[in-house]
């Protein structure tokens, strides 16, 4: 019957899209296809471009060539919807902003764009298509979700390279994503006091080769600037700003930025905000007609942050034009955002939230590597947001990884799936040696604890297994999973040798290597592990004594790495597998040697490694700040923002037991709140006795040389004090 054939139809419809859309590597997933078989790839090529620029051109330059182009071809037909092409064809653009329609028959195939991005990216498509040993024959109808979708260069730390941001540009074309927002902190052009000056000739010229390159891409790169921290609010600076967007159009930006996060004092008046970009935007953006839309950051750009009754969002939302959009990274600073985030922060502000996502970002966890994949995300809120950034980490490259998969989320929300894409971009990040990456990525994924309590699952396959295994051993039972843990630590060792002499990435492997060294030297460790548990099954003292040892030389080389590699002043060091693989063998050989001490009736030293001291604070914003034992320095992970420090309020550490202290070091970013704050010491948390204190250079010390339990600085003022803490650290004898 006729009803049947439909039946038949449909189903023949979903099960081939299913397969193409399996076969096809397209970075971000197309949201529709259809389907219908496939013919032998042509030799020869005949394009009829009708309406395209410049970075299409380019685009199809690095395909077609005069090698594979004549007019005899198979045809290829390109322009947009203004150009000559059949009417009926034109109609399957979508209406929307960055669309294109693909159809390819076995007589020819064309690709319209609804404009000349969208041209670009059916372009891109057709490319995708083009790679295979056949050409898959039906329509793509695409469009993406989400307006603007990129990354934001907006961490603390060594800002990207000139080398990495132009493998990064070409990465965001490659993945139709749109958007790349130039704010690195450490750039002394960007923000204060230097935004007001030109950028020195060479520095102009780097990023005049960057703006062209990401015009080619058809990314938008949009050049922020941070003026929060100085700015006055009078006719000069309006003029300064005017002058230095003139000075960055002459470079070739046509999209601006200006930021207002992480300021205190008068730059941070919403009032003065919103009349300064208004202006901005009635004096740059309308007269030049050919910029983009204002972006800003506001001061209160996190729920966690904002005080409604302040009314500083509220502000923003009345008086900035509504074309100005407005960046928002959730509820607290690293977070991932739902609806609900949104529905709160798009009332607030009377528009669509631009999401400033921080993640991959690890400039407040800077001894981890964040490989695994992006999830997290409402899939239900692309209606809801302009725009969709990630801010990544330092390491541009192994950012990648997380990128990717922020390209597909935004572009195809609903169909998103982190773990498919994870696996996709560690192939596309390195062809040849990806399963390798694999192993070391799934182990290299979480940030350890910190002071955002943003956290990443890690080991997720490998967990229930380390589980299995101590539950066995701790219950003197056979471990069943013994083979299992045996193979994922051999696996961690070859994977680690296999990327430590890949040459598929090497500007990732010259990001990651510290941490694929760490990486292996864990793995190793792991399997001396294993051979002291067979050893002592055995009885044979010999064989565990040498793994013991061997595992213990491990550890040295493992210390040695975190003390000489990534030496920066705040996380320094090299992390590895910590959520899971870490502690998995820290507390497998505790209980082997504690067993082995027991039978032998030995003494091996079982060294548990961690810090058994506390954060001893009263104040909220420190509350969850980890705390680092190095050698006999116990220190404060220093968060990256200002700490308020009320009357009476007070930071230090309780100590495991009275413990002779010989120092104390306080550096502030500012020196002027050292005269208000008192040093402290007490042995059991009441009675406090005063300790002289010192200005030594920029730091604030005390001499102490007591045995104590507590040890804090308190503010002894009656005012609020506020800085923002570069390092605190005691010194234990
Ligand atoms: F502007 C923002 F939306 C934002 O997130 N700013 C910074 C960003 O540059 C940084 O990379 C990120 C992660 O550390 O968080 C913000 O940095 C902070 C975070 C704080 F908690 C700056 C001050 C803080 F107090």
């Amino acid at each position: 019957t006729l009803k049947m054939r439909i039946i038949l139809l449909v189903a023949f419809v979903l099960v081939s899209n299913f397969g193409f859309a399996q076969n096809l590597n397209i970075n971000p997933t197309p949201q529709q296809f259809v389907s219908k078989g496939t013919i032998k790839m042509p030799t020869d090529f005949y394009i009829q471009q009708k309406n395209i620029d410049t970075a299409t051109h380019h685009l199809l330059s690095t395909f077609f060539t005069s090698n594979n182009t004549n007019t005899k071809g198979f045809s290829i037909i390109i322009g947009d919807v203004n150009s000559k092409i059949s009417r009926k064809l034109k109609r399957k653009v979508p209406a929307k902003a960055e669309s294109y329609f693909i159809k390819s028959t076995d007589k020819n195939i064309t690709v319209i764009g609804r404009d000349a991005r969208g041209t670009y990216y059916g372009v891109r498509t057709l490319l995708a298509l083009l790679q295979h040993k056949e050409i898959p024959l039906g329509e793509i109808t695409d469009y993406p979700d989400v307006a603007a979708r990129g990354t934001v260069e907006g961490f603390y730390g060594t800002p990207w390279s000139f080398k990495h941001r132009i493998r990064q540009i070409d990465f965001y074309g490659e993945n139709k994503l749109n958007t790349y927002i130039y704010g690195p902190k450490d750039d002394a052009y960007h923000s204060s006091p230097n935004w007001r000056k030109p950028y020195p000739e060479n520095e102009a010229a780097q990023l005049k080769k960057l703006i062209d390159r990401a015009a080619l891409n058809h990314v938008d790169f949009v050049w922020a600037i941070h003026p929060g921290k100085d700015i006055k609010w009078n006719d000069e600076d309006r003029k300064n700003l005017l002058n230095k967007f003139q000075l960055m159009y002459d470079l070739g930006v046509r999209a601006f930025a200006v930021f207002f996060d992480d300021i205190s004092g008068k730059g941070t008046n919403p009032k003065q905000q919103a009349s300064l970009l208004n202006f901005l935007h009635t004096n740059f953006i309308k007269k030049k007609k050919d910029v983009k839309p204002l972006i800003m950051c506001p001061t209160e750009y996190n729920k966690g942050w904002s005080k409604p009754e302040g009314g500083y969002l509220k502000t923003l939302g009345k008086e900035l034009d509504p074309s100005i959009r407005i960046m928002w990274t959730g509820n607290t600073v690293v977070a991932d955002v739902d609806k609900e985030t949104m529905n709160w922060i798009n009332t607030e502000i009377n528009r669509k939230a631009f999401i400033w996502w921080n993640f991959p970002v690890s400039d407040y966890v800077r001894n981890h590597m964040l490989l695994g994949p992006t999830y997290g995300n409402g899939k239900d809120i692309a209606n809801d947001v302009s725009g969709f950034v990630s801010n990544p980490m330092e390491h541009a490259e192994a950012s990648k990884i997380a990128i990717y998969g922020v390209a597909d989320y935004s572009w195809n929300m609903t169909n998103y799936q982190p773990e498919k894409k994870w696996l996709e971009a560690l192939k596309v990040v390195m062809p040849e040696s990806y399963n390798a990456l694999e192993i070391f990525a799934k182990h290299n994924s979480d940030l350890g604890p910190n002071g955002h309590r943003y956290r990443r699952k890690e080991s997720v396959s490998f967990a229930p297994e380390a589980r299995a295994f101590l539950e066995d051993l701790e219950a003197n039972r056979e471990i069943k999973n013994f083979n299992v843990v045996q193979k994922e630590f051999q696996a961690i060792v070859e994977a680690s040798y296999i990327l430590a002499n890949s040459t598929d990435n090497t500007v990732l492997l010259d990001e990651i290597g510290a941490w694929v060294a760490q990486f292996q030297l864990l793995g190793q460790s792991g399997l001396s592990m294993l051979n002291m548990h067979t050893a002592l099954k055995s009885e044979n003292t010999k064989d565990f004594e040498r793994s013991y040892h061997a595992l213990k030389a491990i550890k040295t080389e493992m210390y040695k790495i975190d003390r000489e590699e990534n030496q920066n002043p705040y996380q320094p060091g090299i992390k590895t597998a910590t959520l899971v693989l870490a502690p998995f063998i820290d507390k497998s050989f505790v209980h082997l040697t504690n067993a082995y001490n027991k039978e032998f009736g030995k003494n091996l030293e079982v060294d548990a490694n961690y810090n058994p001291h506390l954060l001893f604070t009263n104040v909220a914003q420190l509350r969850n700040q980890p705390v680092t034992l190095r050698d006999r320095t116990l220190a404060i992970n220093p968060p990256l923002e200002v700490i308020n420090i009320a009357p009476k309020d007070y930071f230090g550490f309780e100590l495991s037991e009275e413990i002779r202290v010989t120092k104390l070091i306080l550096k502030a970013e500012s020196t002027t709140a050292y005269k208000n704050l008192i040093v402290e010491t007490s042995t059991n948390g009441t009675n406090w006795s005063a300790i002289k204190t010192s200005e030594k250079g920029e730091s604030l010390e005390a001499s102490i040389n007591k045995k104590v339990k507590y040890i804090r600085v308190i503010n002894a003022t009656s005012k609020v004090l506020a800085f923002k803490i570069n390092q605190f650290w005691v010194l234990l004898k």
